[in-house]
This record gives C-alpha cells, sequence and structure tokens, in this order.
C-alpha cells in the first residue's frame, strides 16, 4: 500500500523546525539560523521512499507579533495546522519555556489532527532532564506521541519518520519524485543571501531586512542573479555595505560560494541596497518580497 499526507512542523521560532525539514529532505529546502524568526515563509519539502510520500511544511516560528510581516508569519503558520494529515509540534529541550508552549497549544489542540511532540535538541541537556521532560509533556494527555530527538546530530529521525508515516493513510503521489521543495529558484538563491546576511549582522539588522532577485540569467556553466536587499533605515543600508564595501562583498562571496555547491555550476551575484522605512509594515513591498496570507 503507498501511503501520502500532508504533515506541518509548528513550534516557536529557533526551536530547529527548519533543521529538521532539511534533514527529512536531505537537502537544504529552508535556512537556518541561530537567530529567531528565520523562517519567515510557508515552505514545503517533498519525502520520498518506495511506498511513501510526505510533504512536510516547515512553518515560521509563531511569535508575539510587532508588525504587518510578523503577522503575516503568525498567520500562515497557525494556517498549516489545519488541512493537514498530522502536525509535529516541536519544542527546544534546551530552552523551557511552558508558558509560550501553551499559546502554541491553545491553537492546535482543539483540531482533532493527531499530534506528534517532537522534543528536539536532546544533544542539549542530560538524560535526567529529558526524563524530568518528557514526564512534563506525558501529563498534558494531549498528545499522541512524544518523540526526542536531535535534529541537529540526526539522531532519533528515522525512528520519528516511521512513527509519522504510522498515521498516514493509503494516498496519492502527489508530486513528481524529482521535486523537494515547492518553491522557485528565486526563493532559494533570495534566501540564501538572507541566510548570510543575518549570520554576519548583529541585533535589530537581521529583522530588518529583505531581499529579493530583481534578475536572474542561467546558462549552461553560470547563474547570474542581481538581487536586492532591502533595509529599515539608512545607517542598516551602511551596515550591510560596510566600510569600503566590505560587507557586501563578504555576503557575496559566501551566498555565491554556498549557490554553487547546491546547483553545481558557477555563480555571479550583485547586490544593489535600498533603504525603504518601515518596509514590514507596507503591504505593497511585502507582497513583493512573497510575503502575503497564503
Ligand atoms: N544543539 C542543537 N541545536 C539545534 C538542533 N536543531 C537545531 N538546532 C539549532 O537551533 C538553531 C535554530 O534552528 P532552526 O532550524 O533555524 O530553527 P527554526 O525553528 O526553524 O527557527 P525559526 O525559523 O526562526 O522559527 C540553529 O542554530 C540550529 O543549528 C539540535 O538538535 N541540537
Ligand atoms: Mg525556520
Amino acid at each position: 500500500m503507498f501511503k501520502s499526507g500532508f504533515v506541518s512542523l509548528v513550534g516557536r521560532p529557533n526551536v530547529g523546525k527548519s533543521t529538521l525539514i532539511n534533514q527529512f529532505i536531505g537537502k537544504k529546502v529552508s535556512i537556518v539560523s541561530y537567530r529567531p524568526q528565520t523562517t519567515r515563509n510557508v515552505i514545503r519539502g517533498i519525502y520520498n521512499d518506495d511506498d511513501c510520500q510526505i510533504i512536510f511544511t516547515d512553518t515560521p516560528g509563531i511569535h508575539k507579533s510587532e508588525d504587518l510581516l510578523g503577522e503575516i508569519m503568525n498567520t500562515n503558520a497557525t494556517n498549516e495546522t489545519k488541512n493537514v494529515e498530522v502536525i509535529l509540534f516541536l519544542v527546544d529541550a534546551s530552552k523551557k519555556n511552558f508558558a509560550s508552549d501553551q499559546y502554541i497549544i491553545d491553537k492546535i489542540k482543539d483540531s482533532k489532527l493527531p499530534i506528534i511532540l517532537v522534543v528536539n535538541k536532546i544533544d542539549a541537556i542530560s538524560k535526567k532532564e529529558l526524563l524530568d521532560l518528557l514526564l512534563h509533556y506525558e501529563s498534558f494527555q494531549l498528545f499522541n506521541e512524544i518523540v526526542p530527538i536531535s535534529a541537529l546530530k540526526k539522531d532519533n529521525i528515522d525512528h520519528l519518520l516511521e512513527v509519522i508515516k504510522s498515521y498516514l493513510s493509503e494516498g496519492p503521489q502527489y508530486y513528481p519524485i524529482t521535486m523537494v521543495s515547492d518553491h522557485p529558484q528565486s526563493f532559494t538563491f533570495a534566501e540564501t543571501i538572507r541566510e548570510k546576511i543575518l549570520f554576519l549582522t548583529q541585533e535589530e539588522v537581521p529583522y530588518s531586512i529583505g531581499v529579493y532577485c530583481e534578475s536572474i540569467k542561467e546558462t549552461e556553466k553560470r547563474i547570474t542573479i542581481h538581487a536586492i536587499v532591502l533595509t529599515n533605515r539608512e545607517s542598516q543600508k551602511g551596515i550591510i555595505i560596510g566600510e569600503n564595501g566590505n560587507m557586501l562583498r563578504k555576503i557575496t562571496q559566501i551566498a555565491e560560494k554556498d549557490l554553487k555547491m547546491q546547483f553545481n555550476k558557477n555563480v555571479r551575484i550583485s547586490i544593489y541596497v535600498k533603504a525603504y522605512k518601515n518596509w514590514r509594515n507596507n503591504l505593497r513591498l511585502l507582497k513583493m518580497l512573497g510575503y502575503s496570507v497564503e
């Protein structure tokens, strides 16, 4: 019997949702960083094996939104807990935050869908701490399964897959097996550039940027990308460019290197940085950047 189904990954920011989806798919479909609120879109990753297809959905971390982009992120993440077969609710074992957990539990508990609680980052805590945590979550009597894993170390991922499959029923192959993600290449390019900026900049700068590809030219040997980076303020634009353009050069170089590895082609990127006050609250710009309620 061939099984298939849609499975959503939800949780607070930074708990490891994108790390886990990348491990499931075996390829980077969603960018990862040590900062919260890295993922801003709903991203589908397609897992295939001989007798099963699972469409995993990575979602933005559910958080207290302070602007329109935050609101859109939360709405899209919450909507992904409907019309799926299974919900994976991820928590970070190394950073307990029961109040925030409860906020998300309240949103998913009436869904009548199977909820698998995934306790991630168990590599970062002791066995005793893990046991206490599992007992805590067990006491909710709300989760169909509780599975401890380390997405980073790939610990217990195969078991988690088996558990997920046990909740899926017979179904069709929704996507061709060659497809790993539902997003176009332009999304991957823009997200890779954003990922490098998240790593290289500090404080509010990572949150203040938006990236989109203005043009892409692809030949047999080379991909040429012109990207725009929006910042909230002129001063942030200065930070992204850096002294003598050093920061921008660094961002460009490491993004090119990453994409070269991913696509097996030479990649040339040119980035234009533009300050646009309050773009995170500007519906038109948000849409242009690919952020809208789905
Ligand atoms: N120690 C440890 N760190 C992990 C594990 N899984 C993820 N991380 C780290 O946690 C951080 C956040 O990971 P992400 O996958 O970006 O988290 P996310 O839930 O997608 O975050 P948002 O997109 O902001 O909602 C990164 O620094 C990861 O390397 C794990 O199993 N163990
Ligand atoms: Mg993420």
